[in-house]
């Protein structure tokens, strides 16, 4: 295993040194083709470093910031076990979110300034969470669609060059496909009941599906930091063709289900056995990521205000922790 001792406080101050020297980044390029990990303590340039601090905490806000819009249904599930199930979703969302968050933390940057960045608004988080959640079938289709996606992009990501991200993955990846399932199921059974019940479920799909494929990213030509995460094995499919592989992945499922896809353009090709897509609105995308989509505000005001109410939690743990470690610090001075 490639290491170059390197402590937290100086992978701080490593933002300021100077360019690696050659052979130091030639090393650290040899690691990744050899697919070995890159660990914490490696050397790494200031560029990785700071693309996967960009990229695992977008990733843990979009977990923790993910939990509103199902939340909204919660005291609304049609029966005790979808409620149960659906808690257990949201909890898992929640504890993606640690493991993401302690990821980070690897990077020589605290949990509380990665939170800061989402409180002040400087953070983004995916663009899907920022769509509201307005019938029970939506829950459905968050499962299949949204956790599906996150699955299409995230099973690459569990071989991504960084350790702590890519052992974060696996685990999360295992709960992502109870999620999608549990998704899905709630689709079937919605999409065979009656007619009311196949218009909602049609209703959600409709809602969803341009916004599920925005998720992705921007197309390849507009992505700017894909060239150096392909270069460094943290992405190993480019947005438009993981995109592809969602599309063809999920228009026989959904064809399963009796309901159609919002896209007159959609046709099947032959020759490249591939299903072709119509034009995706990229304005509406910038819109959303520039705060302006229809929950943008919703979703950070929640968030700050659970950051707020919970203070009093925090400072008693703190005040509990440092009155204990005085009792034991007085206590070994009785002893001695
Ligand atoms: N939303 O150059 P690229 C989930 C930004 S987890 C918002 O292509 P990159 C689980 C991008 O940050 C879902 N912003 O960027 C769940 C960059 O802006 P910046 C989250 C987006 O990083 C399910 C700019 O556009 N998953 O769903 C989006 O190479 C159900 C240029 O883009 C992850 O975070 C977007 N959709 O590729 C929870 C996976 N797309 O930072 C609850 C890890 C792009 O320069 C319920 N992340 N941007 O200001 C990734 O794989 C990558 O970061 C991409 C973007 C593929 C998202």
């Amino acid at each position: 295993m490639y290491t170059q001792a390197l402590n937290a406080d100086e992978s701080q101050r490593d933002q300021t040194l100077p360019a690696p020297d050659a052979a130091k980044l030639a090393r650290f390029q040899a690691v990744i083709d050899a697919e070995d990990k890159i660990e914490p303590n490696d050397w790494m340039p200031d560029a990785y470093r700071r693309t996967l601090q960009r990229q695992i905490s977008q990733h843990a806000h979009s977990e923790i910031i993910g939990m509103q819009p199902e939340g909204n249904w919660l005291t609304r599930a049609p029966s005790l076990k979808r409620k149960a199930t659906l808690l257990a979703k949201i909890q898992d969302e929640a504890g993606h979110g640690l493991y993401l968050y302690s990821a980070a933390e690897t990077l020589g940057l605290s949990r509380e300034a990665y939170c800061d960045q989402l409180l002040s608004g400087k953070a983004k988080y995916s663009s899907i969470f920022n769509y509201p959640t307005l019938t029970w079938a939506d829950m459905g289709a968050i499962g299949w669609l949204v956790d599906g996606a996150a699955i299409m992009n995230q099973i690459p990501l569990c071989r991504c060059s960084y350790g702590p991200y890519a052992r974060a993955m696996i685990r999360i990846c295992k709960e992502e496909s109870f999620h999608q399932r549990q998704g899905y199921e709630i689709m079937v059974t919605l999409a065979h009941g009656t007619p009311a019940q196949k218009a909602m479920a049609q209703d959600a799909l409709d809602r969803f599906w341009w916004p599920v494929l925005m998720m992705f990213g921007p197309s390849d030509k507009d992505s700017m930091h894909s060239a150096d995460s392909t270069k460094w094995k943290i992405k190993r499919f480019s947005n438009d063709e993981l995109r592809q592989k969602f599309i063809d992945a999920t228009i026989p499922q959904g064809r399963y289900l009796g309901l159609t896809f919002p896209d007159p353009d959609l046709t099947f090709n032959d020759a490249t056995g591939h299903w072709e897509h119509g034009v995706i609105d990229w304005s509406e995308f910038k819109r959303v990521l520039a705060g302006d989509g229809p929950c943008n505000r919703q979703r950070l005001k929640a968030r700050q205000t659970a950051e707020a109410e919970g203070a009093w939690v925090r400072d008693a743990a703190r005040a509990y922790a440092a009155k204990r470690s005085q009792r034991q610090a007085t206590s070994q001075v009785a002893a001695e």
